[in-house]
């Protein structure tokens, strides 16, 4: 198993990698765009505001090759299917599932259909699909409707289904967790991430696990979820028939993986929290503005949820005693360029002035 984190491996894929850990035969072929070893980037600012000799890394997973997570499960679940002789990838999707899948599936050579609530996808990721040449299909629902179909149309066998109800994509995303404890030897005293379908909390999960029987940590990690307020099924321990939220990846009302989600967070004593539409916004700003990453705004829910807990007036229940010299890893599983929709109203529109370096000045105010 020492080779698994050899250096000259990295860049080469989750598969490559990780090929110890995923259970992929020696004859599978394997479909990679380089996915994985994202940074772990340590945040000074969020470090401070946290207090308490903490340390805050930031694993940016919009670094991957369609700038999310998911191509770390999909690696696996596209390479896994095109073993069984599949020929056709089917999903449904809030965006970035839609994006990996297509860019998987072109480098396969074999067709993706895409199934997408209408109007709720971010710009940058329906672009992306269309870019790789998805089939794509608009419903008038929800993602919840979406995959409720895509169950269907996967029961024919004429379609793998990539969501991470495929065991496979769950197999491929636990790499994060390998890498995070790779990188910083042990694993973190808390992972915090945001929860949609819930499959990514799952798969942390089991990874942190996996490592930690392999004694490559000497310790497991509190899992601790972030749903949006208008759509925090699990947090409310109810199906929501319209979720609402600006996160329109985590616009989730019936998780697939809620029991899983259930079971990692009680296991490990982590937590289940929400975070308002308006702080997530605000916390997306404020990543962009004092660290210099930015993510999409569900990807900014963990960070709201940090940031509110070092404001004693607020409550984050879980975060509110975390312990001296935690070290904290925030992933931020999106990058900022896929849905940049909210920014782009908050920009005032740009007027063109004379190019001398006279007018110049005076606009930058010298
Ligand atoms: C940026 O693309 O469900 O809890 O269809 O795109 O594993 O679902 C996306 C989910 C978090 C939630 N952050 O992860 C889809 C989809 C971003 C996401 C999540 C998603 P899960």
């Amino acid at each position: 198993m020492g080779s698994t984190t050899s250096k000259s491996q990295r860049g080469r894929g989750v598969i490559e990698s990780y090929r110890a850990f995923l259970l992929l035969s020696a004859s599978a072929p394997v479909i990679s765009l380089g996915e994985g070893n994202t940074p772990l980037i340590y945040c000074p600012q969020l470090t401070k505001r946290i207090g308490r000799d903490c340390e805050v890394f930031v694993k940016n997973e919009g670094m991957n090759p369609t700038g999310s997570f998911k191509d770390r499960g999909m690696t696996v679940a596209v390479s896994k299917a095109l073993e069984r002789g599949a020929s056709a990838l089917i999903c449904a999707s809030t965006g970035n599932t839609s994006a990996s899948a297509a860019a998987y599936a072109a480098r396969t050579g074999i067709p993706c259909i895409v199934i997408l609530p209408a109007e709720k996808i971010a710009t940058g990721k329906l672009v992306q699909a269309f870019a790789y040449g998805a089939k794509i299909v608009a419903i008038d629902g929800n993602f919840d409707d979406a995959l409720r179909i895509v169950r269907h149309l996967g029961e024919s066998g004429d379609f793998v289904i990539v969501n991470s109800i495929n065991p496979d994509r769950i197999a491929g995303q636990k790499t994060a967790a390998y890498e995070i404890v790779d990188e910083v030897s042990d694993a973190p005293d808390f992972q915090l991430l945001p929860v949609g379908n819930a499959g990514n909390i799952t798969a942390y999960w089991a990874g942190y696990r996996e490592y930690h029987a392999h004694k490559k940590s000497t310790k497991l990690p509190a899992m601790i979820g972030f749903q949006a307020a208008g759509a925090a099924p699990i947090f409310y321990n109810r199906i929501i028939e319209k979720p609402e939220t600006i996160a329109s990846a985590i616009r989730i009302g019936n998780p697939a993986s809620w029991k899983q989600a259930c079971a990692a967070i009680a296991e490990s004593r982590g937590a289940i929290e929400v975070v308002s539409d308006e702080d997530i916004v605000a916390a997306q700003n404020w990543l962009a503005r004092h660290e210099g990453i930015f993510v999409e705004p569900a990807s900014a829910a963990p960070i709201a949820g940090l940031l509110k807990s070092c404001n004693s007036s607020e409550k984050v229940y879980a975060l509110q005693k975390i312990p001296e010299a935690s070290r904290i890893v925030c992933t931020v599983t999106g990058h900022g360029l896929k849905d940049p929709d909210l920014i782009i109203q908050q920009m005032k529109k740009l007027k063109s002035i004379p190019a001398t370096t006279t007018d110049v000045r005076r606009a930058i105010g010298l």
